[in-house]
């Protein structure tokens, strides 16, 4: 029995998309020669570490991922879970790895930035990151002081580092428990606590599909393998679901 018999129309879904849904828009993905990001190894450029020890080359390292998100659309594959929300009877959760808008330019809704926004940032002096974000649209720069305390050297972009604490995790894990359906869209699978989802799924009795151009550090968690560009799987998909 294919995983489509097992799924019905008022199933609720979890698609939990990386860097490889945006990689036809035209973003870099992260692993790409050797598992540099964009020429910088991580530990350098995205830990709470590098920011106290360099926040000049952090900044540098964000300004120009800011710069790339504003060059770039969505691509079908966003568009098509933007309608498979629209026209599902069950809900409908994205949970994104991804810092870039193209979700919601596309037209989800329901959506969860795991990792943060690089359109948005927050003062570390004032708060936690837990609080209300400022919209970032340009470059931030160490000098620049916070509007709401005055310090200078506190703002950084809204962005999950590794060794802090993704968002909204209890929703997440809340939608994991209860959904039908679990799909994986264009990751790794090397990163947690997001690289995990999908056993949570499984749990919870959920089919669980993988969208990759290839088998993922995870694909044994997936009950079908959709092997393609995702500009072109995820609407084979959405019209799939919703024939
Ligand atoms: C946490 C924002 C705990 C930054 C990101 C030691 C110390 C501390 C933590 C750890 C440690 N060891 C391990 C950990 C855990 C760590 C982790 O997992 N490390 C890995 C490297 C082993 N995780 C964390 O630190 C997380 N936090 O654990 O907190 C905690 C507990 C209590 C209290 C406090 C804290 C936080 C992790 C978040 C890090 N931030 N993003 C930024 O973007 O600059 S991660 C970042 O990398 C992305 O957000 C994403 O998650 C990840 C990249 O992965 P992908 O999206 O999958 O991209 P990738 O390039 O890898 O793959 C692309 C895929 O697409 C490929 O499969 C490719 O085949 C496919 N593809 C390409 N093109 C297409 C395609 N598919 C379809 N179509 C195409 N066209």
């Amino acid at each position: 029995m294919s995983v489509f018999d097992q799924i019905s129309p008022d199933s609720s879904i979890v698609v939990l998309t990386g860097a490889g849904i945006s990689a036809e828009s035209g973003l870099a993905t992260f692993r790409g020669a050797d598992g540099l990001w964009e020429g910088h190894r991580v530990e350098d450029v995205a830990t709470p570490e590098a920011f106290a020890r360099d926040p000049a080359l952090v900044h540098e390292f964000y300004n120009l991922r800011r710069k790339g998100v504003k060059d770039v659309h969505p691509n079908d594959a966003h568009k098509a879970l933007a309608e498979l929300e629209q026209k599902w009877l069950g809900e409908v959760l994205v949970v994104t790895q991804n810092i870039d808008d193209l979700h919601e330019r596309g037209g989800s809704k329901n959506l969860i930035h795991m990792h943060g926004e690089v359109l948005k940032a927050f003062c570390a002096n004032c708060s936690d990151g837990m609080g209300d974000k400022i919209d970032c649209v340009d470059d931030l720069a160490v000098e620049m002081a916070c509007e709401n305390c005055g310090y200078a050297g506190g703002l950084r972009p809204d962005i999950v580092w590794f060794g802090e604490m993704p968002y909204q995790m209890e929703r997440i894990f809340e939608a994991l428990q209860n959904c039908d359906v679990f799909v994986s869209i264009g990751t790794s699978g090397n990163v947690y606590p997001a690289a995990g989802f999908v056993r949570e799924a499984l749990l919870s009795g959920a089919v669980t599909i993988e969208c990759n151009l290839e088998h993922s550090m995870i694909a044994n968690d997936f009950h079908e393998h959709i092997t393609g560009p995702a500009g072109e799987t995820v609407p084979a998909l959405v019209r799939r679901l919703l024939a």
